[in-house]
């Protein structure tokens, strides 16, 4: 199989069950979740070889993230051990009119203190055919940042097709520190991934609007960060949030010439968390596979949909399920 490598953070998720609100719950439902993991775990699902480092505590938790992601066959011999903490997080699922609440537990987690000694890249990248990062990676510390333009320098330097999902978290920098460190990390970067392409990040080059940005206006954007970063491709999820529990979700693809829109799907969310992952390993297994752009986004966007009945961050869809969904033969499918 193709070897895939990705690189970030994975945490421990801890969930209310049953709707409940933080403030009232008297458990917690466990999993574990990490944008760069839940692609590594997705790509694992459609039969390639998917290598996640990273690193993680020389205790049981850091050992139970593992075998989490060993359940999919991730291949784990990579990730270094040691270092303070398991990054955790909070999450309250919303419904309906109540949006989800997300708080993080992640400062001082192994990976931000992590070295470029504790990785052979060498080893790491040998034989690999792509390698996928995050925005998520490098605003965790300097450190973090460093290590990710390493990696992303590495990779290139073996020949190796790389994307970066921008995955855009307010939550830990600044847009300002976001779109500086991002631009360096987009000098090595072939498919660029995200509708934060727009946010707080290619912003502060262009005049346009990006928070009204439409589907059809994405096209003159993306083609500026073509110019500007010679990516191969630019995709993006494309989301319509009705409420906490529907949503209608497309997505776009951009080859420098031409921009596509795949077919729509409306969704009813059980579990949102990790449908952007979805769609970047779907959106690389097409590419990788031979697939056209807007075949690769279709395939993603499906991956995605199915996403969002699936519990847990880590798609659990199968090929045949994602493919067969491409094909219309299942129901919440609208053509474009
Ligand atoms: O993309 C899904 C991620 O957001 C989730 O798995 C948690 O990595 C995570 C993050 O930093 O929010």
């Amino acid at each position: 199989p193709k070897k895939i490598v990705t690189f970030g953070e994975i945490m421990m998720r801890l969930s209310t069950p049953g709707n409940k609100r933080f403030v009232q719950t008297d458990s917690l439902d466990i999993t574990y979740g990490g944008g760069e993991a839940n692609v590594a775990a997705a790509l694992c699902n459609y039969g390639m070889q998917g290598v996640f480092f990273s690193k993680l505590p020389d205790n049981a938790l850091g050992q139970a993230a593992i075998n989490h992601l060993r359940r999919f066959g991730v291949d784990t011999q990579f990730i270094a051990r040691g270092g303070k903490r398991l990054g955790l997080y909070f999450l309250e699922p919303g419904v309906s009119m109540r949006s989800s609440q997300v708080i993080y537990d992640r400062a001082d987690a192994s990976i931000s203190e992590a070295e470029s000694g504790d990785f052979d890249f060498d080893a790491i990248f040998a034989n690999a055919v792509w390698f996928h990062t995050s925005g998520i990676t490098p605003a965790l510390s300097d450190k973090a940042a460093a290590l990710t333009l390493a990696a992303l320098k590495a990779a290139k330097a073996k020949g190796i097709t790389t994307s970066l999902d921008l995955n855009y978290r307010k939550k830990l920098w600044s847009a300002e520190k976001a779109r500086e460190v991002l631009t360096e990390l987009c000098q090595y970067v072939d498919v660029c991934i995200g509708p934060d392409a727009t946010l707080g990040f290619h912003a502060g080059d262009t005049d346009v609007n990006l928070n009204e940005l439409k589907p059809e206006d994405y096209k003159t954007v993306f083609k500026q960060m073509k110019d500007k970063y010679g990516f191969q491709y630019i995709a993006s999820g494309v989301r319509e949030s009705h409420s906490a529990s529907d949503n209608s979700i497309s997505a776009l693809i951009y080859d420098g010439n031409e921009m596509y829109q795949t077919a729509r799907y409306d969704v009813r969310i059980v579990d949102r968390v990790g449908a952007g992952d979805s769609f970047a390993s779907g959106l690389i297994f097409g590419l990788l596979n031979g697939m056209s752009a807007i075949d690769a986004a279709e395939f993603g966007v499906a991956a995605s949909a199915l996403k969002h009945t699936i519990p847990g961050d880590m798609n659990h869809a199968t090929l045949p399920e994602v493919e067969d969904l491409v094909k219309g033969n299942r129901s919440g499918k609208i053509q474009r």
